[in-house]
């Protein structure tokens, strides 16, 4: 190992001997370089001179043996002395310029950053490598700064474009969450991360050699899978509506279990749409059932309409086990400018989980963006976007999955595709509920467009790779087109509407769909 070798940061292990977990430090280190670590930093916070000096010299000297380079927390005096490869520093310690006259040449000096502001001054100080977080809560520090989430990180990322520094995200990181964290911080236009610091999920695990291992394996894939070719982009506006139709069918000969939390307003409505698919609904709330109905359900419906405090950590905990379980999670931010609340729950759920698909009408998506364009009034949007087709691509890609922007015409991007959709009947204003049917119907699409995946290769992916754009499209033509047919029945009115509807949904043919869809690629 030499001095200019470049550091693979991929699996960053910061140590902690407060959390380990039955076996002796040394041991835990040598089991997590067994497992693929491939950089330590030594971090010891309570440890006197003597003591920090004792266990830096223990480290160095199994680093050496499995190859991989030790850094050290803070003390410059202490990676002098047992020869470490680097130092990290935190942003109240020793200046990087300092630091490097201090250290021998071609050291590695890292530093913590919380902010974009910091990225910045670490890129102009030049730092070998920023450490980026907390990304999310964790029990190994106590936090002075809000966790950043991970789309936080992914506008730190961006602030590191066009240099060499490395990045690697700290703070709550385990091999659960991982696919979710570079699903959300990785843009084809940003630097991605090049790897993750983790400290309990290894430290504190009762087999470190097999945490580290999975971390590892996972990391990889979740890289791969991010750099990996989108094929959709290659479909044209025909065979993306032969893929909804597909997808389409495929809800009524696969008939998943569609789980849904949603407001107590359209609860009813929505679970009859659902079966009216021919997909099955589950309207459970309970935080302590998500594990299971992850497993069991093909994709979650997750809708803020009627927020109350008992529904909020189902809501938390049904996303994380959605992702961890690989199904399409649609997040539908119903009513989401009405308060500072709404709009604060769904910035850390957004934080917390990947949604594959968010649904919503102007006012609501102009919320998500930070943007004031769109204005809304309580759950009903009172004014569109100017240029409602860069909105809905730029939205897509900064939140990393399909946007449907409900109206007047509906329109759905990937970030890089936009759908026009023109659809639809005036009554589906008049009643309550029917975008969050819609939300049923787009949860239901995406069940099946998972399930009817022939990839083999999931690992590293955050669902099974299902073709969320057709299925969004598929969604929304199946309800305004049984829309259109409802609203050509003799007397027709406010309530019977809903009924006729949702049996024009369960009675809709996929030749119906292809001879009525208006849809159109606009870019
Ligand atoms: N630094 P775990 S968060 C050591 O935000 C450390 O800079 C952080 O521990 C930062 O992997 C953190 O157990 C603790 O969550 C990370």
């Amino acid at each position: 190992m030499q001095m200019d070798d470049p550091i693979d940061f991929s699996l960053y292990l910061v140590t902690d001997r407060s959390l380990l977990a039955g076996k002796t430090y040394l041991e835990t280190l040598e089991q997590a370089l067994i497992g693929g670590v491939t950089v330590v930093q030594i971090r010891e916070k309570d440890s006197d001179t003597a003591e920090f000096l004792q266990i830096a010299q223990e480290s160095k000297a199994i680093c050496d043996r499995y190859k991989v380079p030790l850094i050290i927390n803070d003390r410059i005096d202490i990676a002098l002395a047992v020869d470490a490869r680097g130092v990290h520093l935190g942003q109240s310690d020793m200046p990087i310029n300092v630091a490097r006259k201090l250290m021998p040449e071609g050291s590695i000096i890292g530093i913590s950053c919380n902010s974009v502001d910091e990225v910045c001054r670490a890129r102009e100080s030049k730092a070998d490598y920023v450490g980026l977080g907390s990304v999310w809560d964790t029990q190994t520090k106590r936090l002075t700064k809000v966790p950043i989430g991970v789309r936080g990180l992914g506008v730190m990322l961006e602030a590191l474009d066009g240099s060499e520094i490395k990045a690697v995200a700290i703070g709550g990181i385990k091999s659960t969450n991982l696919a979710r964290l570079i699903h959300g911080s990785w843009s084809h236009t940003s630097h991605g991360l090049d790897g993750v610091a983790v400290v309990s999920d290894i430290v504190a695990a009762p087999d470190p050699k097999k945490a580290a291992q999975l971390l590892k394996s996972t990391f990889i894939a979740c890289k791969k899978a991010a750099l990996s070719f989108d094929r959709t982009s290659l479909w044209s506006r025909d065979e993306i509506l032969d893929k909804a139709i597909t997808i389409m069918e495929g809800v009524r000969t696969l008939n998943p279990v569609i789980h849904q939390i949603t407001n107590v307003v359209v609860s009813n409505q929505s679970a009859n749409i659902t079966l009216a698919l021919g997909a099955s609904p589950i309207m459970a709330t309970a935080p302590e059932e998500m594990s299971d109905l992850a497993k069991l359900s093909g994709a979650l419906l997750i809708n803020i309409g009627t927020l109350r405090a008992e529904s909020l950590e189902g809501m938390r905990k049904g996303g994380y086990y959605g992702n961890a379980a690989k199904k399409p999670v649609v997040l539908d931010p119903v009513g989401v400018g009405a308060s500072d609340f709404r709009k604060s729950f769904v910035n850390e759920l957004l934080n917390s989980w990947q949604p594959s698909v968010i649904k919503g009408n102007a006012g609501e998506l102009a919320v998500l963006a930070g943007s004031s364009e769109a204005a809304s009034r309580g759950v009903d949007s009172t004014a569109g976007f100017k240029d409602p087709v860069s909105f809905v691509k730029q939205l897509a890609r900064k939140e990393r999955c399909i946007i449907l922007l409900t109206g007047e015409t509906d329109y759905i991007s990937d970030g890089k595709r936009v759908f026009a959709l023109k659809n639809g009947h005036p009554l589906l204003g008049k009643i309550t509920g029917s975008g969050c049917m819609l939300g049923s119907c787009v949860a239901s699409y995406c069940a099946a467009a998972n399930i009817l995946v022939k990839a083999v290769d999931i690992e590293g992916k955050l669902t099974r790779g299902g073709d969320f754009l057709s299925a969004a499209i598929g969604a929304v033509l199946t309800l305004t087109i049984a829309s259109e047919l409802a609203a050509t029945r003799k007397d027709i009115g406010i309530g019977s509407f809903v009924s006729i509807l949702i049996d024009e949904v369960a009675a809709l043919q996929p030749e119906t769909v292809r001879r009525l869809a208006k849809v159109e690629e606009i870019e």
